[in-house]
């Protein structure tokens, strides 16, 4: 690369007026400690070579920052002791990274959402303490010990299990994204919410570890004959419960006691909680205390009158839930600043529902021309993947666009694809390409590219 292209752009992630962050970062040294450490221990040796051979001192490295030769207090001094947070929290530089609401979304807060900041996250695992949450009657931390999940209905024997029963089983690990079906619901309106946090944070990845709900089944002697779906419910208030056909139930559903490698966190249904791969977040019912085999869908209030989806005509489709192939560029995004031009790592998420990840177009001219992404791994199927292409901007406004493309061939549809199909009445299951704008500023904004 040269000239403009080599130049490493520097990047507001998000400006003042956001509340997310005031850090103006340059992100070409962001993330990189251990270099910037052996640069640091190199130009001290080189600033003692330099005043052996009598060369003036205090000169930086040709084309670096003087500050360089400047030995901070850290570097002299004893750090604190191990354990001094005997559960480790992240840097105090990294406050203004929080999960956030958005005000007035609900009547009440306790029946509300907090979004993941997906623009200040790498890779594809989701911080626990990031990962968004829904609550539709508020959170509770349940007494693990107190705790029961009842398997019943056409089973030989039903049966309650304590949380002890339940960890002595076998269990499984794996990666999952999960989703809430209204994730990205404002874009059916042309309304330009503000962030990715905000038009995309209703979306996280974690690793989860459980009792497949196979096991159970078998454990309990399911009817093969009869069965044909499963109700799961959860423990709080809001009687959330959802219908699983069996053979999903049989599949990859997890009954799932930890993420990340702990025991869930309270606000993510501790201490049990169903993982439905693939589909969206409100079947993975939170303190989930039962599961019941039965041999039709069950038509609860959560799968009757919510989470159904408006179609032009007037009907409602019901049991949607499978969370299509969708893709989003996570930086640059609407609320950050490209503070130069120059060379920019366009980076971002794709998902899908129905397996792994094939292919991530990026279009930096509003859908006209289009290159291939890189894939990083793990590529794991219903689990994020991150990508990542190589962008100079020449300071001219530019239209940022990511296009995803499953392993069953299925292509993400642009928003006005969607909407011929869908409607405009929809709240749910909005899976259409995302539109970045950067201005000649190098503001960046929400805007919608038909
Ligand atoms: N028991 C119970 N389970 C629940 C909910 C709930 O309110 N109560 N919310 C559901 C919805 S709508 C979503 S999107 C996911 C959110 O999971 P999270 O809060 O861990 O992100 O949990 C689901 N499971
Ligand atoms: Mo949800």
């Amino acid at each position: 690369m040269a000239g403009e292209a080599s130049k490493p752009g520097r990047i507001l992630r998000a400006p003042e007026n956001f509340v997310d962050s005031q850090l103006a970062l340059d992100i070409t040294n962001n993330g990189m400690n251990d270099q910037r450490r052996s640069f640091l221990r190199k130009s001290f040796l080189a600033a003692g070579a330099a005043m052996a051979s009598g060369t003036a001192l205090g000169q930086a490295p040709a084309g670096g920052d003087p500050a360089i030769l400047k030995l901070p207090e850290h570097s002299t001094s004893l750090g604190k002791p191990v354990a001094t947070n005997p559960y480790g929290i992240p840097s105090r530089f990294e406050g203004a990274l929080q999960r956030r609401e958005s005000p007035g979304l609900t009547r009440v807060n306790a029946a509300s959402v907090s979004f993941t900041p997906l623009q200040s996250l790498f890779g594809i695992i989701t911080p626990s303490g990031l990962h968004f949450e829904r609550h539709h009657q508020g959170w509770h931390d349940i007494d693990p010990s107190q705790h029961r999940l009842m398997v019943n209905g056409l089973v030989r024997q039903q049966k309650v299990y304590s949380m002890d029963d339940l960890m002595r089983l076998p269990s499984v690990s794996r990666m999952h994204f999960i989703e809430c079906g209204a994730n990205t619901a404002m874009e059916w309106g042309n309304v330009a919410v503000p962030s990715v946090q905000y038009s995309h944070g209703m979306l996280s990845c974690s690793e989860f570890t459980g009792v497949p709900l196979s096991v159970l089944l078998d454990d309990c002697g399911y009817d093969k004959k009869t069965a044909r779906f499963v109700l799961a419910e959860g423990a709080d208030g809001s009687g959330m419960t959802r219908t699983i056909s069996i053979e999903r139930a049989l599949d990859d559903v997890i009954v799932a006691w930890a993420m990340n490698g702990e025991m869930l966190r309270p606000e993510n249904g501790y201490p049990l909680r169903l993982v439905v791969p693939g589909v969206q977040g409100v079947s993975w019912v939170k303190w989930l205390r039962r599961i019941e085999v039965g041999d039709q869908p069950y038509a609860t209030k959560d799968e009757a009158i919510h989470y159904v989806d408006a179609m032009p005509d007037g009907m409602y489709r019901q049991y949607t839930g499978i969370q299509e192939c969708k893709s989003v560029i996570t930086t640059p995004s609407a609320g950050q600043r490209l503070l130069d031009t120059g060379f920019y790592n366009i980076t971002g998420l794709a998902w899908s529902g129905r397996g792994k990840i094939k292919r991530v177009d990026v279009s930096t001219d509003g859908g006209r021309n289009w290159r291939t992404a890189r894939l990083e791994s793990p590529l794991l199927p219903k689990c994020l993947t991150r990508f990542n292409i190589d962008w100079t901007w020449d300071g001219a406004p530019a239209v940022l666009q990511a296009r995803a493309i499953d392993e069953t061939g299925y292509v993400q549809p642009k928003i006005n694809e969607l909407r011929a199909v869908r409607g405009t009445r929809s709240i749910y299951h909005n899976n259409a390409i995302q539109s970045w704008q950067v201005a000649a500023s190098g503001e960046v904004s929400n805007v919608q590219v038909y």
